[in-house]
């Protein structure tokens, strides 16, 4: 084999940030970019080397380049054959699900999620390791300490491979396979869920709409919710990926599926309405007339567990990101189950996972999954709903509504100032850490402050330590205020405001949101000095 080895210069900001490496296209264009923050991977990651690797993205623009790049470079160290989505295509369920199936050493992922694609867009890469999860953080400072110091890469110098066609090649001694993208993560989906009383809710009248926003579930949901499950040709919205993702951001919330959100209003509105974000990680779960907040998502599918075959026996525990509302929480304290709050990132519910600690976990930011792969499922979530559905044969809001009914509810929302100059974040950032002292027993705007923290967590399992993960403060009366900036924006900095507040009340669960959190959303923009540190009277997107 003649491997050629490349010099190159190390970059100084290749560190990984909530998901992966994430930049400005223009970046990863740049000479070397990719192909030194791949050689860490292989540096570091020792098993690949005559192992399994999975390799695939989003369809987003340079993915296809980029996959030709790391097939080469994966030949050149050693790698031993490569399982690669046609097209270049691959969700990353969908490759957290081939990592296990065919127990590969690990995966790479090309994408950079929700955030917008095309050559001004922005592009990203995810190593996953064997378990089929995101890179814990371990791992990811191993990689960046390397991208520190790595000063040449081994490529060799062959032609690009036909990643159209289902076929096998290979490229110098390592075997390439083009594997149907769909087709492991579709039988997955079947085994978890009662597809026949999925098939007999939608041969009944019921009608639904999926928006895959031109992103990767397209094929994946045509497969699964028409050619499998029967719903009319059409029920998929925007379902071929784009380059550019048609020119959108590729994000399921209020703020980005309008056209999604209009089909469900109204006396004529859709019974349900779902859409996924650009690497089919996130969902969005509308009923008609209502949109159901991700975390409440994640509590009604917990107190629903049984409800669905793969978990009929019930489930161990449950797990949140630090930010999300304590919806789960309730119904994790009446049904007796562990429950866990942890950092922002999947990542950190893998392990808890990997011990069968937990089989239900969720982010507020859109993300709902459970021990079936290890990566948020935006499909998993919309089936999910879908079998609830069948099984109950009640509305979404009759669901959400009964599920308040019987936990209380967390009125919930998240504000994002985004774009913002990073030094202002940084000092609104560092102020208020400075003033959580003081804050315990204080009255903010009529509420008492019951804790001020900034979040830290110790991982239960290997006792790993992640510092600095997030402003809260929390009041007596159940409702809690969060502060933290974005690990995955590429252009300044983005602060986030997580706003919550509980609600015990049956005669006060029907408030609109924004209304029932106004107090706090003053008490917020107020202890942070939202608008002197970053010039912004209003937040850019409200979710
Ligand atoms: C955001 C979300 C976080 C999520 C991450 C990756 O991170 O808040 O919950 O895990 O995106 O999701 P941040 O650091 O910008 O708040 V995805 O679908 O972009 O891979
Ligand atoms: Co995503």
């Amino acid at each position: 084999m003649t491997v050629l080895t490349v010099p190159s210069t190390p970059f100084d900001d290749q560190k990984p940030g909530t998901s992966g490496l994430r930049k400005q296209v223009g970046v990863f264009q740049g000479e070397h970019y990719l192909e030194n923050f791949v050689q860490s991977i292989f540096d570091t990651q020792e098993e690949l080397r005559g192992g399994t690797l999975v390799v695939g993205g989003d369809g987003r623009f340079y993915n296809r380049e980029a996959i030709q790049v790391i097939l080469r470079m994966a030949a050149a160290n050693g790698v031993k054959s490569c399982l690669v989505g046609r097209g270049g295509i691959l969700s990353t369920p969908a490759t957290s699900c081939v990592i296990r199936k065919h127990q590969t050493q690990g995966g790479i992922i090309l994408s950079a999620s929700h955030n917008p694609g095309g050559p001004n867009g922005d592009f990203g890469i995810k190593f996953n390791t064997a378990n089929g999860g995101p890179a814990p953080e371990k791992v990811t400072e191993a990689i960046f300490e390397r991208t520190k110091s790595v000063d040449e890469y081994k490529t060799l110098d062959t032609e690009d491979i036909d990643l159209d066609t289902l076929e096998c090649f290979t490229l110098e001694e390592m075997h390439v396979e083009i594997i149907d993208p769909v087709a492991d993560y579709a039988d997955l989906m079947a085994d978890q869920f009662d597809f026949d009383a999925i098939r007999e809710l939608l041969a009944g009248g019921f009608r639904m709409a999926f928006d895959a926003m031109h992103a990767v579930t397209g094929p994946y949901a045509k497969e699964i919710i028409e050619n499998r499950l029967g719903a009319p040709a059409g029920t998929v919205m925007n379902g071929t990926p784009l380059e550019d993702f048609g020119g959108g951001h590729p994000d399921p919330n209020l703020a980005h599926a309008k056209e999604l959100v209009a089909k469900t209003e109204g006396d004529n509105g859709l019974d349900f309405a779902a859409a996924s974000d650009g690497d089919g990680d996130r969902n969005m779960i509308l009923g008609k007339n209502i949109f159901v907040t991700p975390s409440d998502s994640l509590a009604i599918l917990a107190a629903n567990a049984t409800a669905f075959p793969a978990y009929k026996d019930g489930i161990p525990g449950v797990a949140r990101s630090m930010p999300t509302s304590q919806a789960v929480d309730r119904v994790a304290e009446q049904l007796g189950l562990e429950c866990f709050e942890t950092p922002t990132g999947w990542k950190f519910f893998g392990n808890l996972l990997d011990a069968g600690r937990i089989a239900f976990c969720g982010e507020e930011s859109f993300g709902t999954g459970s021990s079936h792969v290890r990566e948020k499922d935006g499909l998993w979530a919309v089936l999910a709903w879908l079998n609830l559905l069948a099984v109950r044969r009640e509305s979404v809001a009759h669901i959400a509504h009964a599920h308040w009914a019987r936990f209380g509810r967390n009125y919930y929302s998240r504000h994002d100032y985004e774009g913002v100059e990073k030094a202002g974040a940084d000092t609104l950032m560092n102020e208020l850490r400075g003033s959580l002292d003081d804050l315990p027993g204080h009255d903010l705007g009529g509420l008492t402050v019951s804790y001020a923290d900034d979040f830290s967590y110790t991982d239960p399992i290997d006792g790993s330590e992640s510092l600095n993960q997030g402003i809260r403060i929390g009041f007596e009366n159940g409702s809690r205020i969060v502060f933290r900036l974005s690990g995955t924006g590429t252009v300044g900095a983005t602060l986030r405001v997580y706003i919550e507040a509980f609600e015990p009340d049956p005669a006060h669960l029907q408030l609109e949101t924004q209304e029932a959190l106004a107090d706090l959303i003053v008490i917020a923009r107020d202890i942070a000095h939202i608008e002197e540190f970053t010039g912004r009277t209003e937040p850019t997107v409200i979710t």
